[in-house]
């Protein structure tokens, strides 16, 4: 059982006594605890104190930059123990990326590393080869996003951290899978445009355009974190680990698969409910951009609201959702809508989109977007307001359920990040700062992989988990 230590920080005990102490409890407890089909008896604990629901497993976690550090981080909020392995003085580039206080690791950094431990080692010196090889024994997940063939070129090889531990299972995030491309370095915007997610994305008379979320290395972190999840529960019945591989552009394909979708209706005729339809323009061979119109079968439409002048977020989406088309008709003061032969049923509408949005702006822009948003709701109209980060940041229900937490850092002061996006009712994330870099290298190595003081001395002065030399610390632009 994970036991505290010091504040909030959990630590396993790997020393031989515990650990013989653990497997007799372990070859103890599951009759007790088995109910009669074999399965364990519910607990008894109240809701949200029976651990969470990763706890117990160990990832040692080579990510950096975002894609695998998004992953890591949601696997860390649901309980599991995040060993960060850092390169000595230079740690995970972000941690000097986009800097806003001076000397303190970036929000780049720390809005992606909370709740981990960082260890520093030198990958390629001996010692620190000596050292992996400890933590692949010791943990369940190997994560890393690594350029193609840089984790082989480290010794990593799979077949090298199969044989030295079978039931770890091996997490990578890539560029792209094998193909053409597999060799190449990838970043968020190459994915969202080989993804198909930039063509599809923009007005159709403007280029193609890149989205602010990033679907390329979060959205890919996501898919592998439930990869990773998959590959555990299967490990239950096999024993052995297996590889995960996650490409980015297939993470994005996988959220752009409405357009792939649109892609096929094209051979059958035009896209209906895409806005250019209605204006009359003809379809080419692929899906187009198709600006801010609905990507299901409810039209929509972002639309003005009072102060767009001055305010760039005074808008609101608008959907046309068929079962509440009276409703939207009364609050526009346009009730013979919904019996005009040539408003009253979705299909008749599709010609007349652009002109239908236009007749609701001249209503949205009487009202605030929070207005509309209650008026539109009180009648079961789907709306939504454009919210700003400066309102996502201040709104207090984000607060309140943890989406958005304030935490302290003895670098940089408070600062706000992403809590758990997932809520689990037994499984309740607290957050917690990320680390210094190296901030826990001695305790890893003492606690996790039980070596002595005086051989931790001994490493110390080796080079391993230390800068090579004074003044080769990297200060990333
Ligand atoms: N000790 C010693 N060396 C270490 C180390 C450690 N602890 N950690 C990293 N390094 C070394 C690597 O061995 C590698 O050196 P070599 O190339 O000499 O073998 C070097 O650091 C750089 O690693 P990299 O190749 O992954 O990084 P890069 O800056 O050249 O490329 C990126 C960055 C993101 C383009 C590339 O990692 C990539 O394409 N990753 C896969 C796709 C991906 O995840 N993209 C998302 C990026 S944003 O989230």
């Amino acid at each position: 059982m994970a036991k505290k230590v010091t504040g909030k920080t959990k630590v396993k005990s790997k020393s031989k006594a515990a650990a013989k102490k653990v497997a007799k409890l372990k070859a103890k407890k599951p009759a007790a605890k088995k109910a009669a089909n074999g399965l364990p008896k519910p607990s008894t604990k109240p809701y949200g104190q029976a651990g969470k629901a990763l706890e117990g497993v160990r990832i040692l976690d080579f990510s950096h930059v975002q894609a695998g550090p998004t992953c890591t981080q949601l696997l860390a909020y649901m309980g599991a123990d995040v060993i960060k392995v850092e390169r000595p003085g230079v740690g995970d580039i972000t941690r000097g990326q986009l800097r806003d206080v001076k000397g303190a690791d970036s929000l780049y950094f720390t809005m992606l590393n909370g709740n981990k431990r960082s260890i520093t080692i030198d990958s390629k010196h001996p010692k620190g080869k000596e050292i992996l090889e400890r933590l692949i024994k010791h943990c369940d997940v190997l994560v890393e996003n690594f350029a193609p063939g840089t984790l082989d070129r480290m010794g990593l090889t799979w077949e090298y951290i199969h044989k030295t531990n079978p039931r770890m299972i091996v997490a990578s995030v890539k560029g792209f899978g094998p193909g053409p491309y597999e060799d190449c370095k990838v970043y968020e915007n190459i994915a969202q445009c080989a993804g198909g997610a930039a063509s599809t994305t923009g007005f159709r008379d403007g280029p193609p355009l890149v989205t602010g979320a990033q679907i390329g290395d979060s959205g890919t972190g996501l898919h592998l974190a439930f990869g990773i999840v998959s590959a555990l529960y299967q490990r239950i019945r096999t024993g052995r680990g297996q590889r995960v591989l996650c490409a980015m552009q297939d993470g994005v394909l996988n959220l752009a698969r409405v357009k792939l979708r649109d892609q096929q209706r094209l051979a059958h005729g035009p896209l209906t409910e895409y806005g250019q339809h209605g204006e009359g323009i003809p379809f080419g061979p692929a899906v187009p951009r198709a600006g801010n119109d609905s990507g299901g079968g409810q039209p929509g439409w972002i639309l003005k609201c009072k102060g767009w002048e001055n305010d760039p977020d005074a808008y609101i989406y608008f959907i046309t959702q068929a079962p509440v088309w009276g409703a939207i008709c009364d609050l526009i003061g346009k009730p013979d809508w919904k019996t005009d032969p040539d408003y009253a049923a979705p299909p008749a509408r599709l010609p007349r989109l652009r002109h239908i949005f236009n007749t609701i702006e001249q209503w949205t822009m009487t009202k605030t977007k929070f207005e509309v948003m209650d008026i539109c709701n009180a009648v079961d109209i789907p709306v939504g307001p454009i919210l700003s980060m400066k309102e996502i940041a201040e709104e207090p229900s984000l607060r309140k359920t943890g989406t958005v937490v304030e935490v302290d850092h003895p670098k940089r002061g408070k600062y706000l990040t992403v809590g758990n996006p997932v809520k689990m009712s037994d499984s309740i994330t607290d957050v917690r700062r990320a680390p210094l870099l190296g901030e826990h290298t001695e305790e890893i190595l003492a606690k996790e992989l039980g070596y002595s003081a005086a051989e931790i001395a001994e490493i110390k002065t080796s080079g391993a988990i230390t800068a090579p030399e004074k003044g080769a610390r990297a200060e990333a632009a």
